[in-house]
C-alpha cells in the first residue's frame, strides 16, 4: 500500500495525478499545511523539508518499507516502479523526461511559486516583486511554448513532466499570465487536461480538501508565511 501525504496544492496533485495514471491504489493522508500538521514530528520523520507531498511505499521493489519527499523524486520512483511507465527506461528518452520535469522543480515550481506568494498573500504590494515573477512567468511560458511549437508533450511522448507542470499552470490568472496567448501551451493545456486520469487526479483532491481553495488568512496565514515557520524545530 502506498500512502500520499497531501494538501491540495500544485505539488500535491502532481502525485494524485499520476498515480491515477499508473492506476494504483493509495491511501491519502491529508496534511493540512495551514494548519501547521507538517511541524508534526512523524510527518517531518518522511519529509524533512516540512512540506507537500511525501510518500510511503510500505512495500517497495527491494521488500522493504520506503519513504520519499520532493515531488520529483516521488515521480520518478513511481514511474520505476510501474515498469519504466511515463518515463522510458531508455537513456535518452529518459533524459529528456528528467531534464524537463527537473525544469519544473527548478523553475516552473518556485518561481510562479513566487509570483502566487507576491501578487495574491503577501501583506505588502512589493511592485520590485510583482514584476520581477510576473515577467519570470510569462519567461517559463515562452519557453514551454517554444517547447510545445516542436513536440506534442514536453519530452515527446506524454511523461511525468507534463503531469509536473500541468498543475503549475492551473492558476495562471494568479500569475498574471493568459495560456490562450500561447496557442502550442493552449493545445498541451487542453490535451492535458481533457485526460480523465487528470480529471481523476484533481478530484481526489477537491473531494477531501474542499477548504483549502480559501485564500490564507490570520493563523493559516502565520503558519504559511510567517515566524511559526522558522521556530517548528
Ligand atoms: N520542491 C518541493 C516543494 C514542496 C512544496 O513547496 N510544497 C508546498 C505545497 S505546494 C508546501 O508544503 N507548502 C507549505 C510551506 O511551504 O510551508 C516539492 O516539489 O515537493
Amino acid at each position: 500500500m502506498l500512502d500520499l501525504y497531501f494538501w491540495a496544492t500544485p505539488n500535491g496533485y502532481k502525485i494524485t495525478i499520476l498515480l491515477e495514471e499508473l492506476g494504483l491504489a493509495y491511501n491519502v493522508v491529508p496534511i493540512h499545511i495551514g494548519k501547521g500538521e507538517r511541524f508534526n514530528p512523524d510527518f517531518l520523520k518522511i519529509s524533512p523539508n516540512n512540506k507537500i507531498p511525501a510518500l510511503v511505499d510500505h512495500q517497495a521493489p527491494d521488500g522493504r518499507p520506503l519513504a520519499l519527499f520532493e515531488s520529483g523524486a516521488i515521480m520518478m520512483y513511481l514511474a520505476e516502479k510501474c515498469g519504466w511507465r511515463f518515463m522510458p527506461a531508455d537513456l535518452r528518452r529518459r533524459y529528456d523526461v528528467i531534464q524537463w520535469l527537473m525544469f519544473q522543480m527548478g523553475g516552473v515550481g518556485p518561481m510562479l511559486g513566487q509570483a502566487h506568494h507576491f501578487r495574491r498573500y503577501a501583506k505588502e504590494q512589493i511592485p520590485y516583486a510583482i514584476e520581477r515573477y510576473t515577467s519570470e512567468a510569462m519567461r517559463l511560458y515562452r519557453v514551454l511554448d517554444t517547447r510545445l511549437a516542436q513536440a506534442e508533450f514536453l519530452a515527446g511522448d506524454y511523461s511525468i513532466a507534463d503531469m509536473a507542470v500541468y498543475p503549475w499552470l492551473r492558476p495562471h490568472k494568479w500569475q498574471g499570465q493568459d495560456i490562450a496567448a500561447w496557442p502550442n501551451l493552449q493545445r498541451w493545456y487542453n490535451a492535458v487536461r481533457a485526460r480523465p486520469a487528470v480529471q481523476r487526479g484533481l478530484a481526489v483532491a477537491h473531494e477531501r480538501h474542499e477548504k483549502n481553495r480559501k485564500k490564507p488568512s490570520g493563523e493559516s496565514w502565520d503558519i504559511l508565511f510567517g515566524e511559526q515557520q522558522f521556530q517548528a524545530r
